[in-house]
This record gives C-alpha cells, structure tokens and sequence, in this order.
C-alpha cells in the first residue's frame, strides 16, 4: 500500500514538472512565433509589433495612416516599452514622432487616443508639456533625447503605430 501511494505521488510530481516545461517551452515558442508574426518593415518587442511611418503627418493623419494598417498610434505602457521605443528611434535617428496621447478633449487631462485611457506613465522633456500657443498631442522629441514633448496636433511628424 506504502508502495502505492508513493509510487502515485512521483507520477503526480512527475506530472506537475512535465506541465511546468510544456508552460516555458510554449511560452518560448510563442516568443519566436511572434517575432515571426510581424509583417516586413515592423519591429517586434513583446508580443507587440511597432512601425514608423515614412511621412510625416498631422496627428489625425498620423491616427487613419494607423488605423489603416490595423494597428493604433503606440500607447506606451510601461518603462521598459518607452525605453524599447526611444533607444530604437534614437539608433534609427529618426525625426519627431507621435505616439498616441493626447489632451485634446479636456487640456491637462493625457489619454491614449485609442483607449481613451489616462496615460498610467509619463516621460516628459524639462518643461513640458507647456501648451505653447495650444498643444495637445505628444510625440518623441528628437532634441531631447527623444524625450515626450506635445505638440500641436496639426504638426507633421512620423506616425509611430502600434498592434498586437
Ligand atoms: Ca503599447
Ligand atoms: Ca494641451
Ligand atoms: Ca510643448
């Protein structure tokens, strides 16, 4: 009997770990898979892909030119995604880009224009945002260390987009 309950117990724990792999190596696979899963000229980071846009646009053209390509203006996360983002436009040295906040319906008030959501991190240049003149879109500002700066939103920058 002492036999028998031991013996099941291995099998469970033996169960337990070959349950564990099969969870890292799928995860593993998923990472590569989604590496794949970009179309040619997107970047992949994170199960997300990222593509910067050639022309520079308003940021409501900046906003359809993302749309059309299924995907949204970026909306930044967290630090590790605004750090991916700014040391990759920073090597590419491209030019002033938008990402998806704005405060465009209520001023002060910074919302990802394809959740509506508050911007839960912030990554501002010294002194912004500052509204000069009527400023409500941001984007990545090349002169300070691509750090956020807004912008008029009738500026033409490089979209940045963003899909799952
Ligand atoms: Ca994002
Ligand atoms: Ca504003
Ligand atoms: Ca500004």
């Amino acid at each position: 009997m002492k036999s028998t309950i031991s013996s099941s117990m291995i099998y469970v724990s033996k169960m337990k770990a070959s349950i564990i792999w099969f969870i890292i190596i799928a995860n593993h696979a998923q990472g590569i898979s989604c590496k794949a899963c970009c179309d040619d000229g997107w970047i992949s980071y994170k199960f997300h892909c990222y593509l910067i846009g050639h022309k520079e646009r308003t940021f409501m053209e900046a906003h359809h030119f993302c749309y059309q390509q299924g995907a949204y203006l970026v909306r930044i996360d967290n630090y590790w995604e605004n750090k991916f983002l700014k040391d990759l436009l920073r090597n590419l040295k491209v030019s002033d880009t938008w990402t998806g906040l704005s405060d465009q319906r209520s001023e002060g008030i910074w919302r990802w224009f394809n959740t509506d959501r508050h911007a839960s991190m912030s990554d501002w240049g010294p002194g912004e945002p500052n509204n000069n003149g009527n400023e409500d879109c941001v984007g990545f500002w090349p002169r300070i260390n691509y750090d956020w700066n807004d912008y008029e939103c009738n500026s033409k920058l490089r979209p940045l987009c963003e899909k799952p």
